[in-house]
C-alpha cells in the first residue's frame, strides 16, 4: 500500500530536483570555497594567554573573554592586509567555482555596512564594505558568490534562542504538539517580532546591494523561535525568490510546521539542495536520497574562523581534501573547503599551501570533477569514479601494490551486450593506458587490469585514468 503524504502547509514546494539553468549551473561547480571571517579573527581563539579548544568563531561564548570585551573588538578591526582581488585569484587557482562568504556570523557583526544596525564594518577603522569588495573581485574572476547569513544573532536584543530543535527532548515536545514556548515573557515575544523584521530587512538589503550573488547560505536556523515561525519564514523565502530570480537556497533556511528540518514530514527536501553535510560526506548514493547536496569541510577538525593554534587537532592534507572532492562529485555533490583568514586579512601559510596543492591537482585533473556525476561503475577499492557523457574518470587514491589496477565494468542494461573499455588515458601524462583482460564474473561483469606505468607509479598523489566504454555483444 502506498503511504499517502500528510498535507503540509510549509513543507517542500517541489517534489524532485529544480530543473532550471541556475541550478544546473550549481550542480556543475564541483568545488567551492567557504570563507569564515569576522571580528572573531582578532583573538583567533586565544585571549590573555588562554586558548579555546572549541571553534574560534564561537569565541564570544568561550568563557575566556567577557561579552563586553568581545562586543568591542570591532573597534580594532582593521584588516590592512586584505586584498579581495588576491583572495579571488587564490580561489581561482585552487579551482573553486563558487564561494560562500560569512556576511554575518552568530555574533551578529556585519561585514557589510547594514543600515539596520551599528554593529557593522562601517564603524570599524577599516570602514570599507568587505562584502562588496569580495562580491566584485570573485565575480570578476568568474567565481559565483553565495552569501552566508546566520539566523542566530547574539547582538540583537530581540534575538531569542529557545533551544535547539535538533535536541531530542525539544523535538519530541514540539512534534507532540506540547507548547514549547521559546519566550519567557510577552515582552520577549514582542521583541522577537522586531528581530524578524530586522532579519527580513537585512536579507533584502543584501539582495539589493549585491545583485550579482547567486544564492543565500543560511545557518543557525535550528533555533526553536525560528522553527516556531515556519509559516512566516516560508513566506519570506518566497519573497526573496521573487525579488531575485534563480536565487538558490539550501535546506538550512526553514522547517516545516512540525519542526522537520532538511526533509519535510513526507521526506521531501525542503528548498533547493541538502545542506546536512557539514564536515561529513555521504558514503554512497543511497544515503543522498537523490537530492542535490554540498558538503562544507574544515581543514582542521572543527575550526571555521581563524584559530592561531592549528596544533590542536589533525590538519587535513591536500590529498585528504582531493579524495573528498572526488568522493563528493562521484556521489553527485559539490565539495566546499573552508578558509579562515586572520584579523589582518591574511590567509595563514598552511591554507595558502593547501590551496596551491589542491589547485595544482585540479589544473591537471579537473576534467574528472567539473560537470561530472556518479558513474555507472560501482565503488571500487582503488578510489572513486565520475562520469561525463560516455567518459568515465577513475581517480586512484589507493595505488595497488602490484601496479595492476583491477577495474570492474558492469554488465550492460541492453540484452546480450557487454561494456568493454574502448580506450584509456592518464590525464596527467596524456599517455594511453595499457589494459589487460582481467576476466569476468558469473553476473556478466567484465574485469580489466590496467598496467600502471613507471612514471605514474612514481607519482605521490592521486591520479586519474579517463576511460571510454563501448557496448558490444
Ligand atoms: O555554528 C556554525 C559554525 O560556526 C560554522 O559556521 C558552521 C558552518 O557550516 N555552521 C554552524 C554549525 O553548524
Amino acid at each position: 500500500k502506498v503511504k499517502e503524504d500528510i498535507p503540509l502547509k510549509h513543507g517542500a514546494h517541489r517534489i524532485g530536483k529544480r530543473t532550471d539553468a541556475y541550478m544546473q549551473h550549481w550542480r556543475e561547480y564541483g568545488l567551492g570555497q567557504f570563507i569564515h571571517w569576522g571580528v572573531y579573527a582578532i583573538p583567533g581563539g586565544q585571549w590573555n594567554g588562554k586558548t579555546t579548544q572549541y571553534a574560534a568563531e564561537w569565541f564570544r561564548t568561550s568563557g575566556l573573554i567577557s561579552k563586553e570585551e568581545y562586543d568591542n573588538l570591532y573597534k580594532e578591526f582593521n584588516p590592512t592586509g586584505f586584498d579581495a582581488k588576491q583572495w579571488a585569484k587564490m580561489a581561482k587557482q585552487m579551482g573553486a567555482r563558487y564561494m560562500i562568504f560569512t556576511t554575518k556570523h552568530h555574533d551578529g557583526f556585519c561585514m557589510w555596512p547594514s543600515k539596520y544596525t551599528d554593529y557593522t564594518i562601517a564603524n570599524t577603522p577599516y570602514k570599507k564594505d568587505i562584502v562588496k569588495e569580495l562580491v566584485d573581485a570573485y565575480t570578476e574572476e568568474g567565481i559565483d558568490v553565495y552569501l552566508y547569513f546566520s539566523i542566530i544573532d547574539w547582538s540583537h536584543p530581540g534575538y531569542v534562542s529557545g533551544g535547539n530543535i535538533n535536541s531530542a527532548d525539544i523535538k519530541k515536545m514540539y512534534q507532540e504538539g506540547k507548547n514549547h514556548n521559546p519566550f519567557k515573557t510577552e515582552r520577549q515575544a514582542g521583541l522577537y517580532e522586531e528581530f524578524k523584521t530586522f532579519t527580513r530587512n537585512q536579507l533584502f538589503e543584501l539582495l539589493d546591494d549585491y545583485p550579482q550573488i547567486k544564492g543565500l547560505w543560511f545557518d543557525g536556523s535550528w533555533d526553536v523561535a525560528w522553527v516556531k515561525n515556519a509559516g512566516w519564514v516560508d513566506t519570506l523565502g518566497l519573497e526573496l525568490r521573487e525579488k531575485h530570480p534563480g536565487l538558490i537556497i539550501g535546506s538550512r533556511f526553514r522547517s516545516d510546521e512540525f519542526g522537520n528540518r532538511h526533509e519535510d514530514a513526507n521526506g521531501y527536501l525542503i528548498d533547493d539542495y541538502d545542506q546536512r553535510y557539514e564536515r561529513n560526506l555521504p558514503k554512497d548514493l543511497k544515503e543522498t536520497k537523490g537530492f542535490d547536496w554540498d558538503c562544507v569541510m574544515t581543514i582542521p577538525e572543527n575550526q571555521w574562523g581563524y584559530h592561531r593554534d592549528w596544533t590542536l587537532t589533525y590538519i587535513k592534507t591536500p590529498y585528504d581534501l582531493i579524495g573528498m572532492i572526488v568522493q563528493a562529485n562521484s556521489l553527485d555533490g559539490n565539495f566546499v573547503i573552508n578558509f579562515g583568514p586572520d584579523g589582518k586579512g591574511n590567509f595563514r601559510p598552511e591554507e595558502i599551501s593547501i590551496a596551491k596543492e589542491v589547485g595544482k591537482w585540479m589544473s591537471v585533473n579537473n576534467e574528472a570533477i567539473y560537470g561530472t556525476h556518479h558513474s555507472i561503475l560501482e565503488k571500487q577499492d582503488w578510489g572513486y569514479s565520475t562520469q561525463k557523457d560516455s567518459y568515465i574518470y577513475l581517480t586512484v587514491l589507493n595505488k595497488p601494490m602490484n601496479n595492476l589496477l583491477k577495474v570492474k565494468v558492469p554488465r550492460s542494461k541492453t540484452k546480450d551486450m557487454i561494456y568493454v573499455i574502448e580506450n584509456a588515458q592518464y590525464l596527467s601524462t596524456k599517455k594511453v593506458a595499457k589494459i589487460q583482460d582481467g576476466g569476468r564474473d558469473k553476473f556478466g561483469s567484465v574485469f580489466y587490469d590496467i598496467v600502471i606505468p613507471k612514471d605514474i607509479q612514481k607519482l605521490n598523489e592521486p591520479f586519474v585514468i579517463k576511460i571510454k566504454l563501448k557496448e558490444v555483444n
